[in-house]
């Protein structure tokens, strides 16, 4: 799962990728994409991590992609496009401070973006309508794209369009860019903490995900050790750092849920898209696990803190054996049989 960082130039994308990574990356014009992935704080990990004193503890992780506005402050070049058309999903970074940069003007530049992607996707399909209404070969394509022009047509992204999930599948080869689910980040000047009233309206009206970070100020705070961020975090009044703020939204836009796997060697945290079944939750894994998958052995978190052992759940029938097509909830702990 990769999320990219994107937005136009000045906006505070390199900030906000420090922020989140800890990393220190030079701020200014760049033209690199810079990769980073930050670790899903989570408890339950902790907690069997405590049970089974394991060799290993690892955290699920997000990967992110730093990606360059390019030069255009309003505008964005076929490079761009392209570095933008690899990820999975999206974070716009909104300038919301001034800093010798002018007055800022979040809303007309999340229209801007937005509209970038738009044209892009039109351009796209209308290339390809043209030769589908000369061969006529494929109507239902021929159906799905001019619904899908139509649509863009009234400056609407594809991902607001209600496209289920054949017609996505019909899509997926193109890879559209306002087809992405996308959240906002707007970076605000030191000292503020909310939404100016004109954002906080955009996206109570369009629905949208708009997270207000600090980002120069967070970038600071990841690069202090530990015990520093907490007492620096709490002189902001806030009660954790902008990278797990970060994550509950990530995790809630790509509908992610985390199932677990434990055992004397490691304890691990997973990341899956809500509604996986069973042989999904092994291919993320390992591809073998989901190729010779025989069955899983699921027991819910928190049954298996309150029984205290894998024994004591078999015992009193809180682990399960499930099929191929269980819909593996969160906080399950999984142990895949499989042979190949
Ligand atoms: N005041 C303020 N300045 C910021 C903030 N975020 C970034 N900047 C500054 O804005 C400039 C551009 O930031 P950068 O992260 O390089 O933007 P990018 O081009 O989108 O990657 C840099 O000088 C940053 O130090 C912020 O939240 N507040
Ligand atoms: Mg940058």
């Amino acid at each position: 799962m990769k999320i990219g960082i994107v937005g136009f130039s000045g906006s505070g994308k390199t900030t906000l990728f420090n922020a989140l990574t800890g990393q220190n990356v030079p701020v200014g014009f760049g033209s690199k994409v810079n990769l980073g992935t930050i670790k899903v704080p989570d408890p339950r990990v902790e907690k069997l991590a405590e049970i089974h004193q394991p060799d290993k503890v690892t955290f699920a992780e997000i990967l992110f992609a730093d990606v360059p506005g390019g030069k255009g402050n309003t505008s964005l070049d076929p490079q761009t496009l392209g570095k933008i058309r690899e990820m999975d999903a999206l974070a716009q970074v909104v300038r919301g401070f001034d800093e010798g940069a002018g007055t800022p003007a979040p809303v007309a530049e999340i229209t801007a973006f937005e509209s970038e992607l738009i044209l892009s996707d039109m351009g796209i399909i209308e290339k390809r309508l043209e030769r589908l209404r000369k061969d006529r070969s494929d109507a239902r394509l021929l159906e799905l794209m001019e619904r899908c022009f139509a649509h863009l047509e009234k400056e609407e992204a594809l991902r607001t369009l209600g496209l289920d999930d054949n017609d996505l599948k019909l899509l997926s080869g193109f890879a559209f860019l306002s087809i992405k689910p996308i959240l906002f980040v707007l970076s605000l000047p030191e000292g503020e903490t909310a939404l100016p009233a004109e954002v906080a309206e955009l996206g109570a009206r369009r629905n949208l995900t708009i997270i207000p970070i600090c980002t120069a100020i967070e970038a600071e705070i990841a690069a202090l050790d530990p015990a520093d961020q907490k007492e620096f975090l709490k002189d902001l009044g806030l009660d954790e750092p902008a990278s797990a703020r970060f994550i509950k939204s990530a995790y809630w836009l790509l509908d992610l849920i985390t199932f677990l796997t434990q055992g004397k060697d490691e304890c691990r945290a997973w990341s899956i898209r809500r509604g996986s079944t069973a042989v999904e939750a092994a291919g993320a894994i390992h591809s073998d696990l989901a190729r010779g998958f025989i069955r899983a052995e699921v027991i819910s978190f928190d049954d298996f803190v309150k029984s205290g052992s894998e024994a004591a759940c078999r015992e009193n029938g809180t682990l399960r054996i499930e099929g191929k097509d269980y819909i593996v909830k969160d906080g399950d702990i999984c142990h895949i049989r499989f042979n190949v």
